[in-house]
């Protein structure tokens, strides 16, 4: 029996005394302050229709998306968790239209968190893989509110950025900028405890996620280039593919940060006046970060997602394109062509 445990605080803990950054526990603090949102979630969508949460709302996101009664619910419970004990100075979440201050009384704490609280709910009534993502930069000047423009930094400005997959068990994955570490909820103690340490994306791969029912719509580097997956080892690739489709970006990343693979939500026809479908401040730079941070790649297909400069609104969306280093220079050089 393993006695020697690593939680996930205590590793945030020793990694900040590592790094020789000032422990003020603030940042502990955070992350302490999602895992117990995580959790929280995780014990809903685990119930799922005994807790009564499948269904829809019957209300709109500001993207108008139809939300899910769980996409509120763990939106409500993101917000409870940051609001109280002033490591938080203000949020923005993929399911409120304007981003968040604090109410009064509460003490602003130094970081902002984005986070998009259900990803991939269309999964949630199926009982399939969902998953919450988030980001997190440094706030303006403690203890004052937070603006929209506060928000808007380009993904190499992230301090830290995580997700937490819900599925056959509930992992959080972590990264503060020193590599990607991943821990399982051992829900008899309720901790989430260090079981992938390191995590790296395989620089090859033959596999791609993508959803080609909108094939027609892609353009003309993203057409050929699954084109050619699909000819197999006879085709330009010269290997055969395998296609895999989760439809939570959480579930698409966690597979590629354990066996590889590319993610692709590109730039079509339908999307491209509005960036792409994902979007940047919740799913496009958490991501990035945390694919970037295992040795991956993450580009727009033109531009490091990273190095998109927002451009003010919360919602902006983000053509995505991740996974495997080799696979996604190959991408990218359809992308030259
Ligand atoms: P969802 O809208 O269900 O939350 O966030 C966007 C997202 O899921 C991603 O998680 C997922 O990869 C993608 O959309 C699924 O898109 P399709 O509906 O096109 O399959």
């Amino acid at each position: 029996m393993d006695t020697q445990l690593t939680t996930l605080s205590s590793f945030i803990i020793d990694e900040q005394r590592r790094l020789g950054k000032q422990a003020s526990g603030e940042f502990t603090g955070l992350l302490n302050d999602i895992s117990i949102a995580c959790k929280s979630i995780a014990s809903l969508v685990n119930k799922g229709a005994l807790a009564g949460v499948l269904g829809v709302a019957g209300s709109e996101n500001a993207m108008g998306d139809a939300q899910k009664k769980m996409d509120l619910i763990a939106n409500d419970l993101f917000i409870n968790a940051l609001q109280h004990n002033g490591h938080c100075a203000g949020m923005a979440s993929e399911e409120l239209d304007e981003i968040l201050t604090l109410p009064e009384g509460k003490i602003r704490g130094s970081y902002l968190v984005t986070f998009d609280p259900l990803d991939g709910s269309s999964n949630m009534d199926i009982n399939i893989d969902v998953g919450a993502i988030f980001s997190i930069l440094k706030a303006p000047a403690s203890g004052e509110d937070p603006t929209a423009e506060d928000f808007a930094r380009p993904g190499v400005e992230q301090i830290a950025a995580g997700y937490c997959l819900y599925g056959p068990s509930s992992m959080f994955v972590l990264t503060t900028g020193n590599g990607v570490n991943g821990f399982t909820l051992d829900t008899s103690i309720g901790e989430f405890i260090l079981t992938h340490p390191d995590m790296k994306v395989p620089e090859t791969t033959n596999e791609f996620a993508i959803n080609a029912s909108n094939q027609r719509h892609w353009e003309p580097a993203v057409q050929q280039y699954i084109a050619d997956c699909q000819a197999g080892e006879t085709g330009t690739l010269g290997k055969n593919y395998n296609m895999r489709w989760v439809a939570a970006m959480v579930g698409e990343i966690h597979r590629i940060l354990c066996r590889g693979g590319v993610f692709l939500y590109p730039i079509d026809e339908r999307n491209r006046e509005a960036g792409g479908k994902l979007r940047l401040l919740y799913e496009g730079n958490p991501m990035a970060m945390i694919v970037e941070q295992a040795g991956g790649l993450a580009s727009t297909g033109y531009q490091r997602i990273m190095e998109v400069m927002p451009n003010g609104d919360p919602h902006q969306r983000v053509a995505v394109i991740m996974g495997s280093k080799q696979e996604v220079e190959t991408i990218l050089k359809y992308h030259e062509a």
